[in-house]
């Protein structure tokens, strides 16, 4: 990745998306590259971008296609563009992807969730149409994330098999921009906060392709509030901040101007929040007050559009989420696109965000497998060093491209990967380790537990500043009329926490009921909708007993696609909301719970 910025558009900056119509074609045996398919796709078809070819075939291979497929555009380049940098920045592409200009490889990418870009202008045809080419690969393995396997059918069709609960939706699901840069320029920056008294202190680092000074700029409301200029790091403080919080999402806007030879080269411009982020014994603090979560694990998932970004969408959800009094919710499963965050920037939301470590478990069907008997020693393969590289680099990506962002308060680094045997504690110290130097501003980092991963075997609580708990007490075990034994359990549990005096924050990171809209049933029985108000009744009563519970993030904000199989119908359908975004039952008991807690 040349840099983490998000494009915007200024004197010295120009970019326009490249979002529309692209030709597709999948290439089940892998012949593309031999047949030139880099240059002309011999047989493509239309497809939109975003999107993806799963949530709008009618055919069953397609949806399930799993292998290589080439998207392909032609795009207009202007001469006047010729002092410029150009670049192609994709917002994601899942899960990998080789780009070529005119046929020539211009660079490659592994991981399906964070955006990169890559340098164009020397293989541009100025005043001519140009073609950009992308080979993509939806493959699933140990060797990356999210983790998976595949089988090949009897017809000889690959199909992937995650180790996770969503559907595989692969392609260009983010904006695709033409970027016009500046030939020296700003390829990121990091905040810290030093909050004393009543000043604030930015510390600032900013990153750049060569050298040079910068002035940094911080208005409030379009009025200067500070400026400096200074070689890369450097830092503005100012009296009586106006903090952000979560009632009021106030942001200054921070302005970088470089220079060379006493002439600005190249101006970046972001809004920025002033809050600090701290655990305290077991409290979370914002801005040194203790926060309570309420909210969600999410998905991007939507019918027809898959993961595809839409801003309908997001917005649609941010609504859904205050209505119902929420503050909070977690990237589940990987980091989301970009203008997630930006919305929570704005609305007052707080972000856990996640890296896309999941599956790490080798279990496709039932992850309560992940800690018992059958587990796989998931950590003990060979292709472990591999993976591990490929995580590393996506946190790093993550924290590069979030870290600024003040909804963004903790690093999310799994979700239930095996986590009771040694190798795992291994693995994780390096990752946590890896972690731990990249976010300045020294953000929380974490991970959740698989159900099984309790106080006596769990081996990953100690590298995590707060602990996250997945837990299906009264569903996947002792649901229905065995819910009385369900509260026993979590109670014990919570007591078996509790006796190890952590000290340390817990939030309940995922629990839920499947729930279908259509059933109601008295007395109440799993998958009604009555069922659903029991279950978290239920949790709601025990978790006033343990103090150290800083937040409930329910499972899942709304149903979701997943692969097909007897625990699902139509996909997970655990939604407080349906897939459409309506309320089920549950919304109301929600809604009026959350408005109270504070
Ligand atoms: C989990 C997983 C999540 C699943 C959920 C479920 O533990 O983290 O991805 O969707 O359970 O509903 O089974």
């Amino acid at each position: 990745m040349e840099s983490a910025l998000y494009p915007i558009q200024n004197k010295y900056r120009f970019n326009t998306l490249m979002n529309g119509t692209w030709q597709f074609e999948t290439d089940p045996n892998s012949v593309g590259l031999d047949e030139g398919w880099n240059k002309e796709l011999p047989n493509s078809e239309e497809m939109p971008v975003p999107g993806t070819f799963a949530e709008l075939t009618t055919k069953r291979d397609r949806k399930y296609y799993t292998g290589d497929f080439w998207y392909q555009k032609d795009f207009f380049i202007p001469s006047f563009l010729k002092k410029k940098e150009l670049y192609i920045r994709f917002g994601s592409v899942t899960h990998r992807a080789k780009v070529f200009i005119n046929g020539n490889e211009v660079g490659q990418h592994e991981g399906g969730f964070l955006p990169f870009q890559v340098k164009i202008s020397n293989y541009i045809n100025y005043d001519q149409t140009n073609r950009v080419t992308v080979l993509v690969n939806n493959e699933l393995s140990e060797k990356a994330i999210p983790c998976g396997t595949e089988e090949i059918l009897d017809n000889g069709q690959k199909l992937a098999q995650p180790y996770f609960d969503f559907f595989n939706y692969s392609g260009i699901m983010r904006n695709v921009w033409l970027l016009a840069l500046p030939q020296s320029q700003i390829t990121n920056f990091k905040l810290n906060y030093q909050l004393i008294n009543n000043e604030a202190t930015i510390i600032y680092n900013i990153e750049a392709n060569n050298d040079a000074e910068f002035k940094v700029t911080l208005f409030n409301n379009q009025k200067e509030v500070a400026r400096v200029t200074s070689k890369n790091t450097g830092n503005l403080t100012i009296k009586n901040p106006h903090l952000w919080s979560l009632d009021d999402p106030y942001l200054y806007k921070i302005k970088i101007e470089m220079i060379q030879d006493d002439k600005v080269v190249d101006e970046y411009a972001d809004r920025i929040g002033i809050r600090t982020i701290k655990i305290v014994n077991d409290k979370i603090l914002l801005n040194n007050q203790p926060i309570y979560l309420k909210g969600f694990g999410k998905h991007e998932d939507f019918t027809v559009l898959g993961k595809a970004v839409n801003e309908s969408i997001i917005k649609r959800d941010y609504e859904c989420m205050k209505w119902i009094g929420a503050n909070c919710f977690r990237s589940s499963h990987y980091p989301y696109a970009e203008e997630w965050y930006q919305y929570a920037d704005k609305y007052g939301f707080l972000i856990i965000d996640e890296v896309p470590a999941v599956g790490l478990n080798r279990s496709v069907t039932n992850f309560l497998n992940v800690t018992n008997s059958n587990q796989s020693h998931f950590f003990a393969s060979k292709t472990v060093p591999e993976l591990k590289k490929v995580h590393e680099q996506e946190i790093k990506e993550m924290i590069d491209r979030d870290q600024r962002h003040p909804s963004v308060i903790a690093w999310s680094l799994f979700n239930e990967p095996e986590s009771t045997t040694q190798e795992s504690y291994d693995y994780f110290k390096d990752i946590f380790a890896f972690a731990r130097k990249l976010d300045p501003q020294n953000r929380p980092y974490t991970g959740t537990l698989v159900m099984g991963s309790g106080p006596k075997v769990d081996k990953l609580h100690p590298l995590c500043d707060f602990v996250c708990l997945n837990r299906y007490y009264g569903w996947y075990v002792a649901g229905g009329p065995e819910i009385v034994n369900a509260k026993k359990m979590l109670e014990d549990e919570l007591d078996g926490w509790q006796n190890l005096k952590l000290n340390k924050p817990f939030v309940f990171t995922e629990f839920g009921a499947d729930t279908l809209s259509s059933s109601h049933r008295l007395p109440d029985e799993m998958w009604s909708q009555e069922y659903q108000n029991e279950y978290y009744q239920m949790y709601f009563d025990i978790f006033k007993k343990y103090p150290f519970i800083c937040g409930e993030l329910v499972w899942n904000f709304a149903d979701f696609k997943t692969s097909e199989g007897i625990m699902r119908v139509g996909g997970n359908d655990k939604g407080i909301f349906t897939r459409d975004r309506e309320p089920k039952d549950i919304d109301f008991t929600l809604k009026k719970r959350w408005q109270q807690l504070n």
